[in-house]
C-alpha cells in the first residue's frame, strides 16, 4: 500500500459531505505531497453497486422493519464490495484517499446506537475490510440536537435520520469512546474536530489537523 487513507466521521449533518470537498480541492493544490491521485469516496454507496446496497439501506422500499443484524450485515457487504474492489487497488496505486464514513461509524451506529454486541461488530468490521484501516480518522463532533436540525432543515429524513434522539446521543458516545481509545495509543489517528462552528472555521481546523499529520508521516 503507498497510498494513504482519511476517513471522516460524526453523526447526523456534522457537516462530512460539506468538509470532504473542501478537504479535497486542498489536497489537489498539495502535488508536493507526491500523491498519484486524489479519490473521494462514501460509504454506503461508493460504488455503482454500493449504491444499490445504500438504497436499501436507507430508503427500503415498503414498510417491512429492517432487524439490526440484517442493517449490520448490509453495511459489511457495502464495505466488502468498496473496499476490495475501490479501496486497495487505489491505495495500492498511491492514491490519497478520502472516504465519508467507514468502520468507525458501525462501531458508533449498530453497536452504541442499535446495541449490537461490540465483539461481532469487530469480527464483521475485519470480515469486511479484511484489516484495512485508515491512516487518519478525522471525528466531526457536534451535539445531535444540532446535527439533527442540520439534517433535517433539507426537508427529507432518511430511515436513519429517523431514529430517537437517544439512538442519536447513543451514537455520539460512540465515537466518543473510540476517540478516547486511540488517544492513549496514537493521538495522531483518531482526530476530534468541533464542529458547532462556522463552515469556514471547521474547514480551517481540518487542514490544521492534516497538516499536523503530514508532517508525522514525513518523518516516520
Ligand atoms: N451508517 C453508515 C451506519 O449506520 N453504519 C455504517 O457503518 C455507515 C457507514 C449514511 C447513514 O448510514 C449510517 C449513518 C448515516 O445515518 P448519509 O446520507 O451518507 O447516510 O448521511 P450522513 O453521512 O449523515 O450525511 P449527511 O449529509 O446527513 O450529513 P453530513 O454529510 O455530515 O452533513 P452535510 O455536510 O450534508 O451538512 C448538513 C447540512 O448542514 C449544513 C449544510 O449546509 C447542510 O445543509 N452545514 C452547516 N450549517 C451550519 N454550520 C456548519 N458548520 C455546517 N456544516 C454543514
Amino acid at each position: 500500500m503507498n497510498g494513504k487513507f482519511i476517513a471522516l466521521e460524526g453523526g447526523e449533518g456534522c457537516g462530512k459531505t460539506t468538509q470532504i470537498q473542501s478537504l479535497e480541492a486542498w489536497f489537489c493544490q498539495r502535488s508536493d505531497l507526491g500523491f498519484t491521485e486524489i479519490k473521494r469516496t462514501r460509504e454506503p454507496g461508493g460504488s455503482p453497486l454500493c449504491q444499490q446496497i445504500r438504497q436499501v439501506l436507507l430508503t427500503p422500499d415498503g414498510d417491512e422493519e429492517m432487524q439490526n443484524r440484517t442493517e449490520l450485515l448490509l453495511y459489511a457487504a457495502d464495505r466488502a464490495q468498496h473496499v476490495e474492489a475501490w479501496l486497495r487497488p487505489w491505495l495500492a496505486n498511491g492514491a490519497l484517499v478520502l472516504c465519508d464514513r467507514y468502520t468507525a461509524s458501525t462501531v458508533a451506529y449498530q453497536g452504541y446506537g442499535r446495541g449490537l454486541d461490540q465483539t461481532l461488530i469487530k469480527e464483521i468490521n475485519q470480515i469486511a475490510t479484511g484489516g484495512l484501516e485508515p491512516d487518519l480518522t478525522l471525528w466531526l463532533d457536534l451535539d445531535p440536537e444540532i446535527g439533527l436540525a442540520r439534517a433535517q432543515a433539507r426537508g427529507t429524513h432518511d430511515r436513519i435520520e429517523q431514529a430517537d434522539l437517544q439512538f442519536h446521543q447513543n451514537v455520539r458516545a460512540g465515537f466518543a469512546a473510540l476517540h478516547q481509545q486511540q488517544q492513549l495509543a496514537n493521538p495522531n489517528r483518531f482526530i476530534q474536530i468541533d464542529a458547532n462552528q462556522s463552515i469556514e472555521q471547521v474547514t480551517q481546523d481540518l487542514q490544521a489537523a492534516c497538516d499536523r499529520v503530514l508532517k508525522s508521516w514525513a518523518k516516520s
